[in-house]
């Protein structure tokens, strides 16, 4: 039997009881896959049972009814029938990689923590991106906040930095997060919008709840429209505290620095994304770390002690506010490198759990309301998602440092002690595990006292001051920006009433916004101010709040999309290449079909794109390079009009050939500026290259 091959050759007749050659049955290449015998593991069921034919069900006859005793078959639908746990009810549709976070500079004189001893000290780490508000399937450029989850697997256990791209939030108290993320998901009736917080619920909740008022405004910027993953910063958001060996705490915030500098796209360009390829942060993400262009963080930290926290103009225990940079400087301690996809997404990505509560000695909390509710939910919604309390025995939950406790039992439980003791104290020889208590994690001796009552601390009142100083702080293209997201969003609300509550809302941030967003929704007649708790205060501009201010000049982990036809100058695309390889970048070709062009030396260029499954919004910057022959066939092409059209109007420098100018011209566009380089030799390129450091050529559109 074992010498028989289980397949054979393919039948002549598809009516033939003869069973036929699956096409799963051969390789990407055509070439037939190995039947099971040598080194190819045979196929069994899960009891471990040998499978002879995994193509058709067991018959009565050929044409016959199917039989129950068929138990591969019922197993394996049994299997597939189950292979869905419920998605997370926010960030449901996230990416994770692999990594280590490295100490460059060690703290011990601010934190026991064992990895911030030595500088050089390495713990793995495991981090998900994610969006919010959609589900598992939506796409990845959805205006909205870029979930940062960190796991480190440190020597005390392991330690997760829950944050997000956003370094303040929606909300002060954990009793109101259900509420905002019932507004922002599909409406319950109709279930839609999906991924979108542009609709009447999200904006009527926001707007009956002025403290989201400074959140408000950083997700209608560009940090909601991230470019790449690798390209935004993260926040732990919340203040914690560090304590050292003496047991005196510091209070501190943690921030996530992308060495590649903070990108995003533009709105227009969002939207075409979504459906050019709504995988693009994930495959992003996934092709940097495969073509080993790691992406990299550093690790710096806001900290400050209680004489700060009392002068400060705001509760550092009010997740809405933020310390501006300026005020109180980042000190970078670490960097986080992600060099290894996962194996397995759904065993990995599906699977992490991250909570806030998992601290490690040396780190604790504060009392943030919104931080002290976190506590409780993360591992609440992971016991519901991961179906038992035993999701620590998931490999990618396990800590990485020894652990001994007398959790027992429980669904799928893994790790199973032997031996009689599973209490403590016990008389045992082998007794133990015991705790520790010099090592063991101690919270900070906190005086703590007060009535019990339900009440907002008056020292949250002030709910407009930073929304101010972000939008004050922003470049006029970022303002711009701002000021169309909200007109966007506004315009999809249908109820006159929320949409005017939000610009009385507005008018408390900046009168010029206000009137702007006003315009842009053709309000007739501008409502009044909403009535602050506080008066709001003018701060002094925070350019470290801005994307555009802190650029990152350089074209490094960007991506020209280069669109070529046949008889293309070899030169002009030869010198190109080597440019953006030089820069650090990628290029990557589209052509009208993907086999490729033949070049003006006869050389053949294979394409990664066809033009319509390439537009350039896929890419930081275009070039076309096109001979006249190819011109005048992609003139009649809308996917190449398009590719030309919108570089242009999305800003991006572009770089030609002569004839490109027919396609411009096809598109629409007559102008030529300073964004467009006419290349005619390998200086050219290079000068062009150098020009895309800036990513955008914003005099074209502000
Ligand atoms: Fe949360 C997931 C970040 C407030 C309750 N949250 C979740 C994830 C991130 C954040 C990045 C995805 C983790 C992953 O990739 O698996 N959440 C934040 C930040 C917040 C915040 C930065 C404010 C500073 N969250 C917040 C509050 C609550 C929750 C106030 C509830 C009281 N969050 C959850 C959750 C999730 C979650 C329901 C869903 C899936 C999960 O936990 O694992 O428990």
């Amino acid at each position: 039997m074992q010498d028989e091959p289980l397949y054979r050759p393919t039948s002549d007749s598809q009516m033939s009881n003869e069973r036929t050659e699956h096409p799963a049955e051969r390789g990407q290449g055509g070439e037939l896959h190995q039947t099971p015998r040598g080194d190819t593991p045979r196929m069994t069921t899960a009891q471990g049972t040998p499978v002879s034919d995994d193509q058709n069900s067991l018959k009565a006859g050929a044409r016959g009814p199917t039989l129950m005793e068929d138990l591969h078959f019922r197993e394996k639908m049994f299997h597939f029938d189950h292979e869905r746990i419920p998605e997370r009810v926010v960030h449901a549709r996230g990416y994770g990689a692999h990594g280590y976070l490295e100490v460059t500079d060690a703290i011990p004189e601010l934190t026991s923590a064992g990895l911030f001893q030595k500088e050089g000290n390495r713990v793995p780490a495991f981090v998900r991106f994610s969006t919010v508000a959609g589900s598992k399937g939506s796409p990845d450029l959805a205006r909205d906040v870029r979930g940062f989850a960190v796991k480190l697997y440190t020597e005390d256990g392991n330690w997760d930095i829950v944050g997000n791209n956003i370094p303040v939030f929606f909300i002060q108290d954990a009793m109101k997060f259900p509420d905002l993320i019932h507004s922002v998901k599909p409406e319950p009736d109709r279930g839609f919008p999906q991924a979108q917080s542009a609709h009447d619920n999200f904006w009527d909740f926001v707007s009956l709840m002025p403290e989201a008022m400074n959140m408000v405004m950083w997700v209608m910027s560009d940090r909601a429209i991230p470019r790449s993953l690798r390209f935004m910063e993260g926040f732990g958001v919340h203040t914690f505290r560090f304590v050292n060996a003496e047991g005196e705490g510091t209070f501190v915030k943690f921030h996530w620095k992308p060495k590649l500098g903070m990108q995003s796209v533009v709105w227009d360009e969002a939207v075409t994304l979504n459906g050019a390829d709504p995988d693009f942060h994930r495959r992003d993400l996934w092709n940097a770390i495969q073509s080993g262009d790691f992406p990299e963080w550093e690790l710096g930290v806001q900290v400050f002690d209680d004489a700060f926290a009392d002068t400060f103009e705001f509760d550092v225990l009010d997740a809405t506010k933020l310390i501006p940079e300026e005020q109180v400087p980042v000190r970078i301690i670490g960097r986080l490198v992600l060099d290894r996809v996962v194996d397995n997404f759904f065993a990995e990505t599906e699977q992490v759990a991250f909570c806030t509560q998992n601290i490690v000695p040396g780190i604790d909390f504060t009392d943030d309301p919104l931080l002290q509710g976190r506590n409780f939910s993360y591992l609440d919604t992971q016991t519901k998602r991961l179906g038992g309390p035993n999701f620590t025995h998931i490999p990618i939950n396990a800590p990485k440092c020894p652990f001994h406790h007398f959790q027992q039992d429980g669904h799928m439980a893994m790790h199973n002690p032997k031996g009689r003791a599973n209490y403590e104290p016990n008389s045992w020889s082998q007794g133990g595990p015991r705790a520790a208590p010099k090592q063991g994690f101690q919270s900070i001796a906190e005086r703590v006292q007060g009535d019990k009552r339900r009440v907002r601390s008056e020292t949250f009142a002030d709910h407009y001051s930073q929304a101010r100083q972000f939008y004050r702080s922003q470049t006029g293209v970022e303002q711009g920006h701002i000021a169309n997201a909200l007109v966007f969003e506004l315009s999809k609300v249908e109820v006159p009433g929320i949409r005017e509550r939000v610009v009385s809302h507005l008018l408390n941030i900046d009168d010029g916004l206000a009137q702007d967003v006003a315009e842009g929704l053709g309000l007739w007649t501008m409502p009044k101010a909403a009535d602050p708790a506080r008066t709001p205060i003018d701060l002094p501009v925070s350019d470290k709040l801005s994307i555009l201010k802190n650029g990152p000049d350089r074209f490094e982990g960007r991506k020209l999309g280069l669109l070529v036809t046949d008889g293309a100058d070899a030169d002009l695309v030869g010198g190109l290449m080597d440019a953006v390889e030089e820069a650090g970048g990628t290029v990557e070709v589209v052509a009208p079909k993907v086999y490729g062009v033949t070049l003006s030396n006869g050389k053949t260029l294979a394409a990664q794109q066809k033009i319509d499954g390439g537009p350039s919004v896929l890419y930081d910057a275009v070039a076309i390079i096109v001979s006249e022959d190819g011109a005048a066939d992609l003139k009649a092409m809308h996917p190449a009009r398009a590719f030309a059209a919108d570089a242009y109007a999305h800003a991006k420098f572009m770089a030609l050939s002569e004839a490109a100018g027919a396609l411009l011209d096809a598109a629409g566009v007559t102008d030529r500026d300073d964004g467009m380089t006419v290349l005619s030799g390998k200086a050219e390129a290079a000068g062009f290259i150098k020009a895309c450091c800036k990513l955008r050529y914003w005099d074209r559109v502000s």
